[in-house]
């Protein structure tokens, strides 16, 4: 812990929005990524000899090897994201390391990304965009029987994880007349069932079967790696849509692209990848595909309250709060 005489040393791996970065400058001896390019592992374990605080992102791996380079003066990772998959939390907590996330400020954002998904791919909504910006496709008018998709009015919706982000995009659903079904570690209260009319499924196995749309929102822990493994993708109907705004780990991708491209599935809608920034060529190239670069928090308003949520749980940590984003090993 640094003395009263010196300003803690934060150091934040990404370039944040300008207001953020400026308030840290005030606050701390922030050592800021004005240029953005991710940090090597390398360049993480350097930087945690010496920072009192890190900021991380999903970009950056701190995992077991990089924690165990870190000196003693490292009290604090506040990582700037909800998902803290990018963390080895056993390791930390042995490290007497506190670990501090951004729940809450991006469920709406992120919820509306995934409602727009649900909306894109069975509605075929970036092919068409895609046909009519290409000029050499000619476009021939309207015809009652070309570009058409699938309706999602009455159908069924089956959430994995009926968390913040899960009830956000439940509530968006149902607005949208769709039907909705939800596997969740817990069974919610019922008042939220009553409000969201949302059945629970305790077998992931027996909602998959049944539902036309597939939402993942669940985080990415040890136990859901795979969730979707191969096994519960050949569960779904030929007639039926994914979409992953979560993390692509959840999902075994090599299995989907290949179910997708036999037609035993109808498409896809993801925002994440298993292995970002690499994507699947067979999802890039397949035209029931709608992939988007990992962007469904992305709005300027979410990350600057990401980042108010990282300084308060710093400035709280430093001044000897308990910061109010406390990440427990428990919770995930
Ligand atoms: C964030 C996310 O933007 O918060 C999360 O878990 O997945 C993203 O939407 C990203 O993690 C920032 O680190």
């Amino acid at each position: 812990m640094p003395t009263s005489a010196r300003k803690p040393i934060v150091i934040v791996t990404r370039k944040l929005p300008d207001v953020v970065e400026t308030r840290m400058r005030e606050l701390f001896d922030a050592r800021l990524n004005v240029d953005d390019a991710p940090m090597t592992q390398s360049q993480i374990m350097e930087a945690l000899k010496i920072a009192d605080v890190l900021v991380p992102t999903v970009t950056d791996r701190v995992d077991r090897a990089v924690i165990a380079q870190a000196g003693p003066q490292l009290r604090l990772i506040a990582n700037f994201g909800t998902g803290v998959d990018n963390i080895d939390l056993d390791t930390a907590r042995n490290r007497g390391i506190t670990v501090t996330n951004t729940p809450g400020v991006l469920t709406e954002d992120t919820a509306d990304m995934t409602m727009a998904l649900i909306l894109a791919v069975p509605r075929r909504l970036v092919e068409g965009a895609d046909y009519l910006k290409n000029a050499a496709n000619h476009w021939g008018g309207w015809s009652p029987t070309w570009m058409l998709g699938h309706r999602i009015y009455g159908k069924r919706l089956g959430i994995i994880g009926m968390g913040r982000i899960g009830q956000a995009v439940a509530r968006r659903a149902k607005a949208f007349g769709l039907q909705i079904h939800y596997h969740n570690r817990r069974r919610v209260s019922q008042d939220v069932e009553k409000e969201l009319e949302a059945t629970y499924w305790e077998s992931l196995d027996q909602m998959l079967s049944r539902v036309d749309i597939v939402s993942v929102n669940c985080p990415h822990t040890p136990g859901t790696y795979h969730l979707l493994s191969a096994r519960r993708l050949r569960l779904l109907k030929p007639s039926a849509y994914v979409v992953n705004t979560s993390r692509g780990e959840v999902i075994d991708e090599n299995e989907l692209a290949r179910l997708i491209e036999a037609g035993a599935i109808a498409g896809a809608g993801l925002d994440v990848f298993e292995h970002e920034p690499a994507v699947n060529p067979k999802i890039l190239g397949s035209e029931r595909v709608v992939a988007l670069p990992h962007m469904s928090s992305a709005t300027i308003e979410g990350r600057i309250d990401m980042g108010e949520k990282v300084i308060i749980n710093i400035k709280a940590f430093l001044d000897g709060h308990a910061p109010p984003d406390r990440v427990h090993p428990a919770m995930f």
